[in-house]
């Protein structure tokens, strides 16, 4: 009975534990990221002023603690300093901002060459659904280059407005269970999956 009691305690105690998740939210400038950091972590729709730099936080999803940096689009040569041992990207377009997606394509193909090493996940967010004046989703992925990505890395495309909250958990949900389902083949999950034993 002691030893069953114990069991059960450890399982649970083992159950509580958090898996830990490097994310990396990046996009140009103005796209949302920060709007979306903080509708995910406080559900509201935060006044955003411009990135200087870097905003972190930890967003507990699933059974994933997810520790996000939401990078400066403003200093896009800074996204590969926090390339080490990430596990998955939000990639953040404005899909009413077309004027500029050639720069998005530019920075989503430049970044997978350079992670092309890597073990990751992409979660491409199409923000400001909300608006009237948008792309279609078909057009947009074609033309941030979706398609042209060929390193064998997952990309899930959702839809989503950080002012409504529409699609940011499906998203999330989507990125969560690529994660757990895929933890083993993660950097630093060995000793995840050894506790879970
Ligand atoms: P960034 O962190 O990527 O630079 P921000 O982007 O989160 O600072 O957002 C840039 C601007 O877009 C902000 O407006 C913000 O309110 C707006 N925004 C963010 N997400 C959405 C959305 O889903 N829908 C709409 N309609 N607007 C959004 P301002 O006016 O402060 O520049």
């Amino acid at each position: 009975m002691g030893c069953l009691m114990f069991k059960s305690s450890k399982l649970k105690k083992l159950q509580a534990e958090n898996i830990k998740r490097k994310i990396l939210m990046i996009g140009l400038d103005g796209a949302g990221k920060t709007s979306i950091l903080y509708r995910l972590k406080l559900n509201e729709f935060l006044q955003t002023s411009a990135t200087i730099g870097l905003n972190v936080e930890t967003i507990n999803h699933k059974q994933l603690e997810l520790l996000v940096f939401d990078v400066g689009g403003g200093a896009r040569s800074l996204w590969s300093y926090y390339f080490d041992n990430l596990d998955a990207i939000i990639f953040v377009v404005d899909s009413t901002d077309t004027k500029r997606l050639p720069i998005v394509r530019e920075e989503l193909l430049r970044i997978t060459e350079l992670l092309k090493d890597h073990n990751y996940v992409i979660l491409l967010y199409l923000n400001k659904q909300d608006c009237k004046e948008k792309l279609e989703i078909t057009q947009l992925i074609k033309e941030v280059g979706v398609p042209e990505v060929d390193h064998p890395v997952d990309i899930i495309v959702q839809k989503c407005s950080a002012l409504t909250g529409e699609g940011l958990l499906d998203g999330l949900d989507k990125m969560a269970d690529y994660l757990l389902k895929h933890k083993s083949n993660f950097n630093g999950s060995e000793s995840n999956d050894k506790k879970e034993k």
